[in-house]
Protein backbone atom coordinates (compact mmCIF):
# COMPACT_ATOMS: atom_id res chain seq x y z
CA UNK A 1 0.00 0.00 0.00
CA UNK A 2 1.15 3.75 -1.06
CA UNK A 3 2.39 5.49 2.58
CA UNK A 4 1.91 8.63 2.11
CA UNK A 5 -1.33 8.68 -0.10
CA UNK A 6 -3.16 12.06 0.23
CA UNK A 7 -6.64 12.76 -0.31
CA UNK A 8 -8.52 16.16 -0.73
CA UNK A 9 -10.29 17.29 2.23
CA UNK A 10 -14.06 17.02 2.44
CA UNK A 11 -15.62 20.36 3.05
CA UNK A 12 -17.36 21.31 6.11
CA UNK A 13 -20.82 22.18 5.70
CA UNK A 14 -21.18 26.30 4.63
CA UNK A 15 -22.75 28.39 7.90
CA UNK A 16 -22.98 31.89 7.98
CA UNK A 17 -21.26 33.35 11.09
CA UNK A 18 -24.70 33.94 12.94
CA UNK A 19 -25.22 29.42 11.79
CA UNK A 20 -21.85 28.97 13.52
CA UNK A 21 -22.53 31.10 16.30
CA UNK A 22 -25.87 29.53 16.89
CA UNK A 23 -24.44 25.63 16.56
CA UNK A 24 -21.35 26.80 18.90
CA UNK A 25 -24.32 28.43 21.85
CA UNK A 26 -26.60 24.67 21.31
CA UNK A 27 -23.76 22.24 21.64
CA UNK A 28 -22.56 24.62 24.37
CA UNK A 29 -26.65 24.24 25.87
CA UNK A 30 -26.62 20.80 25.57
CA UNK A 31 -23.32 19.66 26.79
CA UNK A 32 -23.74 22.07 30.17
CA UNK A 33 -26.90 19.88 31.16
CA UNK A 34 -24.75 17.21 31.10
CA UNK A 35 -23.97 16.01 35.39
CA UNK A 36 -22.29 13.24 36.96
CA UNK A 37 -24.97 10.74 37.83
CA UNK A 38 -24.42 8.60 41.25
CA UNK A 39 -27.58 6.74 41.41
CA UNK A 40 -28.61 4.68 38.80
CA UNK A 41 -31.80 2.93 37.54
CA UNK A 42 -31.31 -0.68 35.83
CA UNK A 43 -33.36 0.49 32.97
CA UNK A 44 -31.61 -1.36 29.61
CA UNK A 45 -29.36 0.79 27.41
CA UNK A 46 -29.22 -0.80 23.88
CA UNK A 47 -25.41 -2.64 23.05
CA UNK A 48 -25.60 -0.24 19.45
CA UNK A 49 -25.89 3.20 21.73
CA UNK A 50 -22.77 1.93 23.40
CA UNK A 51 -20.86 0.82 19.95
CA UNK A 52 -22.11 4.34 18.61
CA UNK A 53 -20.15 6.13 21.30
CA UNK A 54 -17.04 3.89 21.62
CA UNK A 55 -17.01 4.58 17.29
CA UNK A 56 -17.35 8.31 17.97
CA UNK A 57 -14.62 8.10 21.08
CA UNK A 58 -12.55 6.40 18.25
CA UNK A 59 -12.24 9.48 15.72
CA UNK A 60 -10.45 11.27 18.39
CA UNK A 61 -7.24 12.46 17.39
CA UNK A 62 -4.11 11.20 19.15
CA UNK A 63 -0.48 11.18 18.41
CA UNK A 64 0.71 10.04 15.32
CA UNK A 65 -2.73 8.88 14.64
CA UNK A 66 -2.02 5.24 16.79
CA UNK A 67 -4.93 5.52 18.53
CA UNK A 68 -3.45 4.05 22.01
CA UNK A 69 -6.98 3.00 23.16
CA UNK A 70 -9.01 -0.33 23.93
CA UNK A 71 -12.66 -0.03 25.84
CA UNK A 72 -13.64 -2.78 27.45
CA UNK A 73 -17.74 -2.72 27.27
CA UNK A 74 -19.24 -4.80 30.27
CA UNK A 75 -22.86 -5.68 30.91
CA UNK A 76 -22.05 -8.89 32.37
CA UNK A 77 -23.90 -9.05 35.85
CA UNK A 78 -21.04 -11.16 37.01
CA UNK A 79 -18.39 -9.40 35.63
CA UNK A 80 -19.82 -5.96 36.84
CA UNK A 81 -19.95 -7.37 40.53
CA UNK A 82 -16.40 -8.17 40.63
CA UNK A 83 -15.91 -4.64 39.79
CA UNK A 84 -17.83 -3.75 42.57
CA UNK A 85 -16.24 -5.76 45.21
CA UNK A 86 -12.78 -4.82 44.15
CA UNK A 87 -13.49 -1.05 43.70
CA UNK A 88 -15.19 -1.03 47.08
CA UNK A 89 -12.06 -2.63 48.77
CA UNK A 90 -9.93 0.03 47.57
CA UNK A 91 -12.25 3.42 48.33
CA UNK A 92 -12.72 1.43 51.91
CA UNK A 93 -9.47 1.97 52.33
CA UNK A 94 -9.33 5.63 50.32
CA UNK A 95 -11.94 7.19 52.38
CA UNK A 96 -10.65 5.68 56.02
CA UNK A 97 -6.92 7.71 55.57
CA UNK A 98 -5.39 7.19 52.16
CA UNK A 99 -6.38 9.75 50.70
CA UNK A 100 -5.25 12.60 53.48
CA UNK A 101 -7.44 14.85 54.77
CA UNK A 102 -7.07 17.76 51.99
CA UNK A 103 -8.45 15.37 49.13
CA UNK A 104 -11.23 14.33 51.45
CA UNK A 105 -12.23 17.34 52.54
CA UNK A 106 -12.04 18.63 48.58
CA UNK A 107 -14.45 15.71 48.06
CA UNK A 108 -16.79 16.37 51.11
CA UNK A 109 -19.24 18.87 48.57
CA UNK A 110 -19.72 16.08 46.80
CA UNK A 111 -21.22 13.28 49.50
CA UNK A 112 -19.45 10.39 47.72
CA UNK A 113 -18.13 7.72 49.80
CA UNK A 114 -17.23 4.08 49.59
CA UNK A 115 -20.31 2.22 48.40
CA UNK A 116 -20.19 2.31 44.71
CA UNK A 117 -23.82 0.40 44.27
CA UNK A 118 -24.42 1.78 40.95
CA UNK A 119 -21.41 -0.43 39.53
CA UNK A 120 -23.72 -2.83 39.73
CA UNK A 121 -27.07 -1.14 39.11
CA UNK A 122 -26.16 0.85 35.67
CA UNK A 123 -26.62 -1.35 32.91
CA UNK A 124 -23.07 -0.87 31.42
CA UNK A 125 -19.75 0.00 32.26
CA UNK A 126 -17.14 1.28 29.90
CA UNK A 127 -13.23 0.77 30.93
CA UNK A 128 -10.83 2.91 28.62
CA UNK A 129 -6.98 1.09 28.66
CA UNK A 130 -4.34 3.09 27.49
CA UNK A 131 -1.50 1.39 25.60
CA UNK A 132 2.16 2.36 25.71
CA UNK A 133 2.87 0.64 22.19
CA UNK A 134 0.59 -0.40 19.42
CA UNK A 135 -0.03 1.50 16.35
CA UNK A 136 -3.00 1.29 13.52
CA UNK A 137 -2.35 -1.96 12.49
CA UNK A 138 -3.44 -5.09 14.99
CA UNK A 139 -0.22 -6.42 15.20
CA UNK A 140 1.81 -3.17 15.11
CA UNK A 141 4.21 -3.05 18.22
CA UNK A 142 5.49 0.43 17.97
CA UNK A 143 6.07 3.46 20.84
CA UNK A 144 2.79 5.08 21.13
CA UNK A 145 3.00 9.21 22.06
CA UNK A 146 0.56 11.49 23.64
CA UNK A 147 -1.22 8.28 25.00
CA UNK A 148 -2.95 9.73 28.58
CA UNK A 149 -3.30 13.43 26.05
CA UNK A 150 -5.53 10.62 23.30
CA UNK A 151 -7.21 8.65 25.83
CA UNK A 152 -8.43 11.63 27.45
CA UNK A 153 -9.74 13.07 24.43
CA UNK A 154 -11.02 9.94 22.96
CA UNK A 155 -13.20 9.87 27.00
CA UNK A 156 -14.13 13.05 26.24
CA UNK A 157 -15.90 12.49 23.20
CA UNK A 158 -17.28 9.33 24.59
CA UNK A 159 -18.69 11.08 27.34
CA UNK A 160 -20.67 14.07 24.87
CA UNK A 161 -21.69 11.29 22.65
CA UNK A 162 -23.76 9.28 25.58
CA UNK A 163 -24.64 12.81 26.98
CA UNK A 164 -26.13 13.56 23.59
CA UNK A 165 -27.59 10.50 23.49
CA UNK A 166 -29.39 11.17 26.58
CA UNK A 167 -27.61 8.79 29.02
CA UNK A 168 -26.44 9.17 32.65
CA UNK A 169 -22.75 9.01 33.23
CA UNK A 170 -20.47 9.27 35.96
CA UNK A 171 -16.66 9.25 35.84
CA UNK A 172 -15.05 6.65 38.86
CA UNK A 173 -11.74 6.35 39.76
CA UNK A 174 -11.34 3.80 41.95
CA UNK A 175 -7.72 3.88 43.62
CA UNK A 176 -5.42 1.73 42.75
CA UNK A 177 -7.19 0.18 39.56
CA UNK A 178 -5.25 -2.17 38.24
CA UNK A 179 -7.86 -5.16 39.43
CA UNK A 180 -9.61 -3.55 36.29
CA UNK A 181 -6.93 -6.15 34.01
CA UNK A 182 -7.95 -8.43 35.22
CA UNK A 183 -11.62 -9.04 34.87
CA UNK A 184 -11.78 -7.20 31.52
CA UNK A 185 -8.80 -9.86 30.91
CA UNK A 186 -6.41 -7.29 29.53
CA UNK A 187 -2.48 -7.05 29.18
CA UNK A 188 -0.63 -5.85 32.07
CA UNK A 189 1.35 -3.12 29.49
CA UNK A 190 -2.45 -1.27 29.21
CA UNK A 191 -3.41 1.13 31.85
CA UNK A 192 -7.11 1.20 32.87
CA UNK A 193 -8.00 5.07 32.91
CA UNK A 194 -11.41 5.06 34.75
CA UNK A 195 -14.34 3.71 34.39
CA UNK A 196 -17.00 5.37 32.91
CA UNK A 197 -20.62 4.37 34.43
CA UNK A 198 -23.61 4.74 31.74
CA UNK A 199 -27.52 4.32 31.85
CA UNK A 200 -30.63 6.29 33.03
CA UNK A 201 -29.98 8.52 36.18
CA UNK A 202 -32.56 6.98 39.21
CA UNK A 203 -35.96 8.70 39.81
CA UNK A 204 -34.95 9.97 43.08
CA UNK A 205 -31.03 10.83 42.01
CA UNK A 206 -29.77 14.13 43.64
CA UNK A 207 -26.84 16.06 42.51
CA UNK A 208 -24.90 18.56 44.87
CA UNK A 209 -25.28 22.05 44.54
CA UNK A 210 -21.63 22.08 44.49
CA UNK A 211 -21.74 20.10 40.52
CA UNK A 212 -23.49 23.66 39.36
CA UNK A 213 -20.54 26.25 40.31
CA UNK A 214 -18.97 26.48 36.76
CA UNK A 215 -16.33 28.90 36.31
CA UNK A 216 -16.77 31.25 34.23
CA UNK A 217 -15.38 32.38 30.52
CA UNK A 218 -13.17 35.04 32.38
CA UNK A 219 -12.25 32.41 34.85
CA UNK A 220 -10.83 29.66 31.89
CA UNK A 221 -9.74 32.07 28.59
CA UNK A 222 -7.46 34.98 28.13
CA UNK A 223 -7.19 36.64 25.17
CA UNK A 224 -4.23 37.55 23.61
N1 LIG B 1 -12.27 7.59 43.71
C1 LIG B 1 -13.13 8.09 44.74
C2 LIG B 1 -12.86 9.48 45.12
C3 LIG B 1 -13.14 10.56 44.19
C4 LIG B 1 -12.10 11.35 43.77
C5 LIG B 1 -12.33 12.46 43.02
I1 LIG B 1 -10.78 13.68 42.54
C6 LIG B 1 -13.65 12.77 42.62
O1 LIG B 1 -13.88 13.90 41.85
C7 LIG B 1 -14.69 11.99 43.05
C8 LIG B 1 -14.42 10.88 43.83
C9 LIG B 1 -14.60 7.85 44.41
O2 LIG B 1 -14.92 7.57 43.26
O3 LIG B 1 -15.44 7.95 45.31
Amino acid sequence: MQQDARLPWQPYPELSDAERLERARGCYETLRTRRSCRAFSDQAVPRAVIEQAILAAGTAPSGANHQPWHFAAIESPEAKAAIRVAAEEEERQFYSGRAGSAWLKALRPLGTDAEKPFLEIAPWLIVPFAQRRGGVEADDDLQNYYVSESVGLACGMLLATLHCAGLATLIHTPNPMRFLNRVCQRPEQERPMMIIVVGHAAADATIPAHALRKKSLDQISSWI
